[in-house]
């Protein structure tokens, strides 16, 4: 960016001391500002994608010892909120809080849950390998708040 300024700066100096106009600069100056913002939302629209759609970076509780995993779901986070289990693991997900949750797959991986409330579960069966993002959509976002994930391997 910095780069980008000193070269509209440069162009307005000169060109007004030939002239004296400043069509040239504007005209300059909002080119620059145009392709900076189509920069903006290229940047933008790459990062949602990636961070929609991977646990990347994500600590994992390892249960790959057990057919049957239980994730509380709580006031208002899952715990734990990312674990890596084996194909074929049953995951309850069990409402342990005072309010109202639910389980979202964030990639329509694993069916999910309507409103659950305390006491109330929601079972998963995860037979294929892969990542699974899950949220509760009344106390976060795909991508922040209430979330957590499935990773399931071989
Ligand atoms: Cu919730």
């Amino acid at each position: 960016m910095s780069g980008s300024s000193a070269n509209v700066a440069g162009a307005s100096l000169g060109s007004s001391g030939n002239s004296g106009r400043y069509d040239p600069p504007m005209r300059l100056i909002r080119l620059t500002i145009m392709i900076a913002l189509a920069g903006t939302a290229v940047a933008a629209c790459g990062s949602n994608a990636s961070s929609g759609q991977t646990l990347k970076g994500k600590k994992f509780a390892v249960e790959t010892g057990k057919r049957a995993v239980t994730v509380d779901v709580v006031d208002n986070n899952f715990q734990p909120a990312y674990v890596t289990v084996r194909a074929g693991t049953k995951v309850t997900f069990l409402n342990r809080g005072r309010n109202r949750h639910n389980v979202l797959s964030v990639d329509d991986g694993f069916t999910s849950s309507g409103f659950l409330s305390h006491d109330d579960s929601w079972k998963v069966t995860f037979k294929d390998v892969g990542d699974f993002p899950l949220y509760c959509s009344l106390h976060g976002t795909p991508t922040s708040g209430m979330t957590g994930g499935i990773r399931v391997v071989k």
